[in-house]
């Protein structure tokens, strides 16, 4: 097996091409996307990669959470192929390369090797995920979750939107519930390249982040009953007011997440308010508090911390209050094999490197759990992800195909 020269690159113009070609589906309002799991948009945004995938001869596979497997074949059809992808739907106010440039830069890999008829033993097979973001169907890295064994199908298709529209109607609406079975695929390794969505490599100057460990999360559901009631008339020591409650449970989510610095974090991002109208004082408010960290001990303990003092917040203020787990996965250890030949490609490559845990949950995360799996990162601008100001550099795009490149070659084995 000949290694590559690392006058191996891939063509970062074609590359960013395709990002700034399928970052037109489902524009954002402020330059960035909003390509929610299973719109409109994401179909488009699919069918798009369908056809780029099709016409640098690979073949498509889907499965029933609609998963996209676009295979480009080995010399050996027998040998475990190489995944490699991330995912392609967006945060409702995304920006253009969370996700999206770990797809297409698998997809330029492809198009690389194609170039130089470069053969090798295993098969490649670029994947789009599912689902990543959680954001319209929690939770989040659904189908990778699905495919791992963590979910079933099942309670996957039931899980609703806003609109109490279901991942399997979804599914089904824009035609992408595929015939194989979720997790049947076997893999020999996994690469996912992603943007940091942090601002670690930016500051220490690194191109590459080889990415040893993901750190754990716990999505939790609160649902906080009072009284609605009018804003004016109602006297201040009658008042059951759920806002309220909601606002010294956020402060919670902080107190706590400060006492275990530096290696955690904790936020409200989702929040209903019910009935939401200026002059009626909240009956209900349903909020999500997202808790992360890379050790779970420390990660366990903020949940529990956060269950135990939940209701004597409640009580002080006449209200009552429900903690649901509705997402969660334990901190992650990436395979030392699939990392190493992360690190390798890096050195090779010459690119400035560190290793760094993944604030971040990725598909990677899950599929680790049933295949060799590693991740690379690289930087982005001001470490801001998850807002439609999202931005890389053309050079950090190169960097982290680049890499990919080589560590899945390392595993796909060059056969000439
Ligand atoms: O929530 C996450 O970490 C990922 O962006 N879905
Ligand atoms: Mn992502
Ligand atoms: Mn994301």
């Amino acid at each position: 097996m000949t290694a590559p020269g690392k006058n191996l690159r891939i063509d970062a113009d074609r590359l960013w091409d395709a990002l700034m070609e399928m970052a037109k589906i489902g524009p954002g309002v402020a330059g960035g996307n909003n390509r929610q799991s299973l719109t409109d948009a994401d179909n488009e945004g699919r069918k798009l990669f369908q056809a780029w995938c099709e016409a640098a001869g690979m073949s498509m596979g889907v499965d029933a959470m609609g998963n996209m497997f676009m295979t480009r074949p080995g010399t050996d059809p027998d040998a475990l192929p190489v995944y490699v992808g991330s995912h392609l739907d967006t945060q409702p106010t995304g920006g253009k390369y969370d996700g999206v440039l770990g797809v297409l830069g698998a997809l330029e890999l492809v198009r690389t090797l194609n170039d130089l008829n470069i053969r090798t033993k295993r098969p490649i097979v670029v994947t789009n995920w599912t689902n990543e973001e959680g954001t319209r169907f929690a939770p989040a890295m659904l189908a990778s979750g699905v495919f791992a064994g963590v979910h079933d199908l099942d309670w996957a298709y039931e899980r609703k939107d806003a609109e109490g529209r279901t991942v399997g109607d979804e599914l089904k609406r824009i035609g992408w519930v595929g015939e194989e079975e979720v997790g049947a695929r076997k893999m020999h390794a996994m690469f996912e390249l992603h943007i940091e969505q942090g601002p670690i490599l930016e500051a220490e100057g690194k191109d590459i982040g080889v990415v040893t460990h993901g750190q754990g999360l716990w999505w939790l559901e609160v649902t906080v009953t009072g009284k609605e009631s009018h804003t004016g008339s109602t006297p201040m020591p009658m008042r059951r007011n759920a806002g309220l409650g909601m606002a010294r449970m956020t402060e919670l989510v902080h107190e706590i997440a400060m006492k275990h610095q530096p290696r955690a974090v904790g936020a409200i991002g989702h929040c209903d308010v019910h009935p939401n109208s200026r002059n009626v004082i909240p009956g209900k408010v349903v909020f999500t508090v997202d808790f992360r960290s890379p050790d779970r001990e420390t990660l366990d303990a903020m949940k529990a911390e956060f269950e135990a003092r939940v209701p004597g917040i409640a009580e002080d203020l006449g209200l009552t209050a429900t903690v649901e787990a509705v997402g969660h996965f334990d901190p992650v250890t990436f395979d030392e094999t699939c990392v190493k030949a992360v690190r390798n490609a890096a050195e090779k490559l010459g690119y400035s490197h560190m290793d760094i845990i993944s604030g971040a949950g990725h598909d990677a995360c899950w599929v680790n759990k049933v295949a060799p799996t590693a991740m690379i990162m690289c930087p982005c601008v001001d470490g801001l992800s998850h807002n439609e100001a999202e931005e890389i550099t053309r050079e950090w795009a190169q960097a982290g195909a680049d890499v990919l490149l080589h560590a899945v070659l390392e595993a796909a084995e060059i056969v000439d």
